[in-house]
């Protein structure tokens, strides 16, 4: 790996983000999506699914409390996904098996967010609950309520299913952006207190099992990366080492007979580093990508890096939307075969989108590739972006590319496709994944090392790396256009991705071009302008994904756009646009020329050429779409 052009990325303390569009949106985070969910999870929103996580951490504090006092505590079963009132105690745990990763994801976006904004009030209220959090830890450190709660001799019996070790992910990511942010460490002491624990629990002379939902992989680096305790490194590298060894451990655990396609699921049919197609459910693929493209950085691991190259390449070029969504399938939340990407049945679930973004910042990390930044930037500016109302009020968990109401409503196989965002969901893993997301949007941006400073994402800052004081003025997303202002601290090479929707370019200096990057040599202050040609796109699918033969989606810059039926009335499939569609952008909307198909009710009959009418079709950025009630909805639409 020693050819490879390792970076780091740029922490967000030392990024004041300036574009409008991310500060509105970082704005929204801070001042509806925090507060909105810290009320869920305390289960104070009127209408909304209950969360039960903070009142699962009080259950978990007084047993632990009693645990400490020697005193007797009950036992109760700890064999369902989900629990409540009718199906569990009143006094046991409530919710899914992951419900602590809630409150660990909201304190982790208030961390993130209090780097943007300082705000006493939210760092208050974030240590109480981690007050609350750090009260249920039992004494050798270990941390998951349902466990605590529930039964303690259960623990760690079943890694396959019972996310302990997702739960220690997210309480470690927490941990960190919360010490990034304040310096306090209280969080980090227990997570540090439970990773002790699992190191001295997995291991090669140990147990030798791994996480049923991956994310456990990354945290361990996370906090190795800010303790250089070397045990962290070590259990994240054998967590990936042994993942998908046979005989499978969950078969040795469990006592079952290997059913080779769940293994799939989990992917740990075989070893990671042996990995060659993303398959299984997306999130948890996704995740377990991210934390082998940091082993591989941290261990120069090249078989390793091999892997997470096909695996984005298998994803990247063969399971990914046009808006960046992955997981086509509602069958295990998966990743489906190649170019079986539909458009109605989409999964295309918000959390694997934000997890491609980890996954392909990391390989970033690794060596800079173009196709990779530009896979995170139609991620982020469309499925990302489209999990969140405009108001910060309501969200996505699937994100389709076709949607009739009446078939989510009376077709099961589209059950999971909902026409309207919603307050909140039992299962709430996406909306706290966004607050956390965006509100760390600026760590996306840039990635460094002694000689080369990589802009990966164009959003308007003002950053401190080591190589120079950089602005980055932009209307990328209006007009393509960038001034970069440079003092730079020493000699250096600063590198522009272009984007690969872009034709045509100009730049205010002499560069070269190498992997999809423009390479600058940055001796003085300077100000280098950035022209990205910015036009409005017909974009068709390769052949080989069925749903959309004959059928163009509209782009411009990084944005995909869509049809609602406010602008275009009813019956979305019976419009077609113009091969010479005469795009107007304006406002951020475009309109095209096209054409309504006139009804026809005859269910066969003989082909003719159908009778049409003209109409202007109008275009509105798919991340805004549902934010005008409950109406139908198509990326993509036939051509003339
Ligand atoms: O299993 C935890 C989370 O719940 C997954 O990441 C999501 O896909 C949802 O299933
Ligand atoms: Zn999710």
């Amino acid at each position: 790996m020693d050819d490879l052009c390792f970076s780091e990325y740029i922490p967000s303390k030392r990024i004041r983000i300036t574009d409008e569009f991310w500060r509105e949106k970082t704005a929204l985070v801070r001042k509806e999506v925090i507060p909105y969910q810290y009320e869920a999870l305390h289960d104070r929103i009127d209408g909304a699914e209950k969360s039960y996580c903070v009142e699962n951490f009080i259950k978990a504090s007084k047993i632990a409390e009693k645990i400490r006092r020697g005193e007797e505590v009950p036992v109760y079963p700890t064999d369902k996904w989900c629990y409540d009132e009718n199906n569990s105690p009143a006094e046991a745990f409530h919710g899914w098996v992951f419900q602590d990763s809630d409150v660990y994801k909201w304190i982790e976006a208030v961390g993130f967010s209090l780097i943007v904004r300082p705000d006493a009030e939210l760092e208050k209220k974030a240590k109480d609950l981690i007050r609350l959090i750090c009260s249920a830890q039992l004494p050798d450190g270990y941390l998951d309520t349902l466990f605590i709660i529930n039964d303690r001799s259960a623990r760690f019996s079943n890694l396959k299913d019972w996310h302990e070790l997702y739960c220690f992910g997210h309480l470690a990511e927490a941990a960190v952006s919360f010490y990034n942010a304040t310096s306090d460490r209280a969080l980090l002491d227990a997570a540090c207190r439970f990773a002790d624990l699992i190191s001295d629990t997995f291991g090669p002379d140990k147990i030798k099992g791994y996480p049923g939902h991956e994310i456990a992989e990354m945290a361990l680096v996370k906090l190795y990366d800010i303790t250089k305790n070397e045990k962290y490194l070590q259990t994240a590298a054998f967590f990936i080492e042994e993942r998908g060894k046979k005989p499978y451990y969950y078969d040795t655990v469990l006592g079952k007979e290997t059913v080779y396609d769940n293994y799939h699921y989990n992917q740990a049919h075989r070893q990671p580093k042996f990995q060659y197609e993303a398959v299984g459910h997306a999130v948890r693929g996704v995740y377990l990508y991210s934390g082998m493209a940091d082993i591989a950085k941290r261990c120069r691991d090249e078989e390793l890096y091999d892997a997470c190259l096909r695996l984005s390449d298998n994803i990247i070029n063969k399971k990914m939307y046009i808006t960046g969504g992955i997981g086509a399938t509602v069958d295990g939340e998966a990743f489906s075969f190649d170019y079986d990407l539909p458009d109605d049945l989409a999964y295309s679930e918000t959390c694997a989108s934000i997890g491609l973004i980890f996954f392909l910042r990391r390989m970033l990390e690794i060596s800079p590739d173009a196709r990779l930044a530009d896979a995170a930037e139609r991620a982020l500016y469309n499925t990302v972006l489209a999990g969140m109302a405009l108001d910060g009020k309501s969200f996505f968990y699937v994100n389709p590319l076709e949607v009739l109401p009446e078939a989510s409503e009376k077709d099961s196989r589209k059950r999971h496709i909902k026409a309207v965002r919603q307050k909140w969901f039992g299962c709430a893993c996406c909306p706290p994944n966004l607050a956390r997301l965006i509100s760390s949007v600026s760590e996306y941006i840039f990635t460094e090392n002694e000689n080369t400073l990589f802009i990966h994402q164009y959003i308007g800052c003002s950053a401190n790396t080591d190589n120079a004081e950089i602005d980055v003025a932009s209307s990328y997303l209006t007009d393509g256009k960038l001034e970069i202002k440079i003092k730079p601290v020493r000699r250096f090479t600063l590198a522009l991705r272009i984007p690969s929707w872009c034709k045509s370019y100009s730049f205010s200096g002499d560069c070269e071009i190498k992997d999809g990057y423009a390479y600058f040599n940055i001796e003085k202050g300077c100000c280098l302008k950035v022209s990205f040609e910015l036009k409005t796109r017909l974009i068709k699918c390769s052949n080989k994904v069925r749903a959309n033969t004959g059928r163009v989606a509209v782009t411009r810059g990084p944005f995909v756009y869509c049809l609602e039926e406010t602008d275009n009335g009813k019956e979305l499939q019976m419009l077609k646009i113009s091969k010479t569609p005469g795009f107007l952008y304006e406002n951020g909307f475009i309109t095209a020329d096209g054409f309504r198909e006139k009804e026809d009710t005859s269910l066969y009959s003989e082909w003719t050429e159908g009778d049409y009418e003209k109409t202007r079709l109008k275009f509105i950025p798919y991340y805004r779409w549902a934010n005008r009630g409950e109406n139908e909805m198509s990326v993509y639409v036939r051509i003339e």
